[in-house]
């Protein structure tokens, strides 16, 4: 077999291309908080992400197909069609928070859509809605409006993407709903195969493209804790660090403990014990 050639690495990601038509994704065990890689890794978040993502994948297809032609018995690797991405994230949010939130706080609406006055920090949206990005290569992904997204891809695309990325929100969200689990806002990203045929790409639905919430203790009107990484951010936070690289290493138990709640985010999400995952990551395709 010819060698991987690396193509780049995310934050917490890499990326290799297998041969022309294929690309080899792999999730490492790095984690980000507050923007920075921190030195301690949290071991088998990288499984975890990449099964959850096929897990949806596999799940999805009837509403879109996706990129991912396999899950490597490693279980942090797929391997997945090359495609020609399109150059916006394809954010969708059901809950008002983040970028959404300070939006809707600054101007009443965000990326165009015109929200209802009084709504508060966390809560649900009358109905989801579409919030195109731009990609930044560097700092942080820019909230545009419908125009500005038609511009990048086009109205014919725009619209398609906009009702595709809705379809899977809902489905998501009313399949981690019923396992205690909100999904506030998700990011999608899509690529056009050579038939020019709209494909689900990158990972999707984890809890690194998505704000997972506990539905035990929702409270709207404030920030929610997060569902994988509030250790690791009540653990930042009580050393008072600035936020700047390099970040702090993290003790044991605020590893074992994130580590913990990845695999229950796993285990809730998917009915699937993560030891089997282990044994055969092919379960999740099942
Ligand atoms: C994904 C990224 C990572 C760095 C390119 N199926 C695809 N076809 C073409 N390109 C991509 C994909 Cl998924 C693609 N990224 C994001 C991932 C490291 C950047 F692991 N960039």
């Amino acid at each position: 077999m010819a060698p991987a050639v690396h193509l780049g690495s995310g934050k917490v990601r890499e990326l290799y291309a297998l041969d022309d038509e294929r690309l080899l994704l792999v999730a490492t065990d790095r984690i980000s908080t507050f923007d920075v890689v921190l030195p301690t890794e949290i071991p088998d978040k990288g499984r975890v992400l990449t099964g959850l993502s096929a897990f949806w994948f596999a799940r999805t297809r009837s509403i879109c197909p996706n990129h991912l032609l396999a899950v490597r018995s490693d279980g942090r690797s797929t391997e997945c069609r090359r495609l020609e991405m399109l150059p916006i994230e394809c954010v969708v949010r059901g809950y008002l928070t983040g970028s959404g939130w300070k939006d809707y706080v600054a101007t009443g609406s965000t990326s165009g859509h015109a929200l209802p006055p009084g709504l508060v920090e966390s809560q649900e949206l009358p109905e989801p809605i579409f919030t195109p990005a731009t990609k930044a290569t560097t700092g942080h992904d820019e909230n545009i409006d419908a125009e500005t997204a038609v511009e990048l891809v086009g109205a014919d695309r725009f619209r398609e993407v906009e009702r595709i990325a809705l379809a899977l929100y809902r489905f998501a969200s009313a399949h981690a709903h019923e396992r205690g689990i909100i999904i506030a806002d998700t990011k999608f990203e899509f690529g056009l195969d050579p038939d020019g045929v709209l494909v689900l790409a990158d990972e999707a639905l984890t809890p690194d493209s998505s704000r997972f919430w506990p539905m035990d203790g929702y409270r709207p009107g404030q920030a929610q804790p997060s569902f994988d990484k509030q250790f690791v951010r009540d653990y930042c936070e009580s050393l008072g660090w600035d936020k700047t690289d390099p970040g702090p290493e993290l003790p044991e138990n605020v590893v074992a403990g994130t580590r913990e709640r990845y695999i229950e985010a796993f285990a809730l999400l998917t009915g699937i014990d993560f030891d089997a995952y282990l044994d055969n990551p092919e379960i999740v395709l099942r």
